[in-house]
């Protein structure tokens, strides 16, 4: 679609490392017994755990039927006639996502609630006779089903006057900030887009990071914040659903740019990848690519490309015109749902001996004796993440009765989880996992087996 965009993201990262360099960031202390290793915060580690988050992308781009706004459209179109957000909520609860991000804003300067700070928001809208407000819906909705709200605050604005007039512009973004911050209760997820372009007055607008960030923990001390290159979360680097193999948790500020696919094993804070990605071509609805929404075997795929390397999947699902998310974005929601739940439903309970050992710095192994033969189709490795990252490089083998071990897969980094399919599924009684290379001695790693 229509974006200049990767000019815009990497202007936006060289930024926000150079702000990374003098701003504070937030780690547990280190005690000095402690392998000094990076360790996520708890709402990293929460953020992470949740596997899966919906990302809407609505706004006037709906209803022009354009992936970027210039912020001329009129608040008169948007007008979504049906709109719904228990049936947002819902969808995602049936698929087992655990958040769901919104765009409040998006480079249009369309604001989704109504806000103080312009006129170019939905007060100005016939919707609801300009008495809506998206975010209130979809919060009250997210409530209504136990999920968690994310909010996109687009910092570029291709609407308001002041964007490009620095100081103005950072008061503008501050104050919209802590509405969508103080207005509608826990925000777990705070999502700054790295596109940055001009200003209506052909200025170039210097953000001030460290204060948008300070003000996010003052207000929302539990929520993360993802931008290309953090704070908390970053970019994966792409917007086709890879994570990177390796996918280092671990970054450094000043190469910050060089490791956003593939995290850096030495990096020197705790910054996970997400993966946003979305189940159309583009981030809105386009009655155009109806018929090419993914199929549920490629969002399968995308679970493994992401949660099962490390990362966490944000997946797109736009809302139509009418405000609903369409009938058959739905379906595959729930297809993937029931694909991943043919997958993980047979997990192998106990087996008969389990044997960890360490060999050295950077190397163990262990040993799992399955007991009666299995036919395994996808193993699962998880680190215990609380201690931070350390595997580098890694090999399973398999055999079945008295055959000799021989490797059926071998990877690199292993984090929260790496999933390993195994084409064709393989009957097997012994399993090792041998850790080949670690950046610190390896602890006992999680293996869990499942056959379908
Ligand atoms: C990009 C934006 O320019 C797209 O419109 C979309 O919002 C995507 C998630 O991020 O940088």
């Amino acid at each position: 679609m229509n974006r200049p965009h990767d000019f815009s993201r990497r202007s936006f990262i060289s930024l926000s490392a150079a702000a990374l360099a003098g701003c504070v960031v937030r780690r547990p202390p280190a005690s000095p017994l402690a392998v000094s290793l990076p360790r996520p915060s708890m709402p990293q580690l929460q953020w992470q755990r949740d596997e899966l988050a919906l990302f809407l992308h609505f706004g006037v781009n709906t209803f022009t039927d354009r992936e970027w706004g210039d912020g001329k459209e009129s608040p008169s179109i948007f007008n979504p006639g049906a709109l719904d957000a228990r049936q947002w909520t819902r969808a995602a609860k049936a698929a087992d996502f655990r958040t769901v991000i919104l765009t409040a804003k998006h480079h249009d300067g369309f604001c989704l609630w109504p806000t103080k700070t312009t006129q170019h928001s939905v007060a100005s809208s016939p919707w609801r006779s300009g008495g809506g407000d998206v975010v209130r819906e979809l919060v009250d909705a997210c409530r209504a089903e136990s999920l968690n709200v994310g909010l996109y605050l687009s910092p570029w604005d291709r609407n308001n006057p002041t964007y490009g007039d620095s100081d103005r512009y950072n008061d503008l973004y501050r104050e919209q900030l802590t509405e969508l911050l103080t207005r509608y209760g826990k925000i777990s997820e705070v999502w700054f887009d790295g596109a940055n372009g001009e200003g209506p007055n052909g200025k170039r607008q210097r953000y001030d990071w460290p204060r948008v960030w300070s003000l996010v923990r003052r207000l929302q001390p539990d929520a993360v914040m993802f931008s290309d290159a953090g704070p908390d979360v970053r970019w994966c680097g792409n917007e086709r659903g890879l994570a990177g193999d390796p996918n280092w948790s671990t970054v450094d500020g000043p190469k910050i740019i060089d490791s956003l696919q593939h995290g850096d094993p030495h990096g020197s804070v705790w910054r996970p990848a997400e993966v946003d990605v979305s189940i159309r071509p583009g981030w809105f609805y386009h009655p155009a690519e109806d018929a090419r929404v993914r199929s549920t075997d490629d969002l399968v795929g995308l679970y493994f490309s992401s949660v099962g390397r490390n990362g966490k999947l944000l997946l797109n699902v736009p809302p139509t015109r009418d405000g609903l998310l369409h009938r058959t974005d739905v379906e595959r929601l729930i297809g993937m749902r029931r694909a991943l739940d043919d997958v993980f439903s047979a997990e192998l309970g106990a087996v008969r001996s389990v044997e960890w050992r360490v060999h050295g710095t950077k190397a163990a192994t262990l040993d799992m004796n399955i007991g009666a033969s299995t036919v395994v189709s996808v193993i699962r490795l998880e680190e215990n993440i609380t201690r931070g990252q350390r595997v580098a490089r890694y090999t399973i083998s398999g055999a079945f009765g008295l055959d000799e071990l021989k490797p059926i897969a071998t990877g690199t980094t292993i984090g929260y989880t790496k999933l390993e399919r195994l084409s064709p599924p393989r009957r097997l009684s012994r399993i090792r996992l041998s850790i080949d290379d670690a950046v610190a001695e390896p602890e006992q790693i999680r293996v869990r087996i499942f056959s379908s």
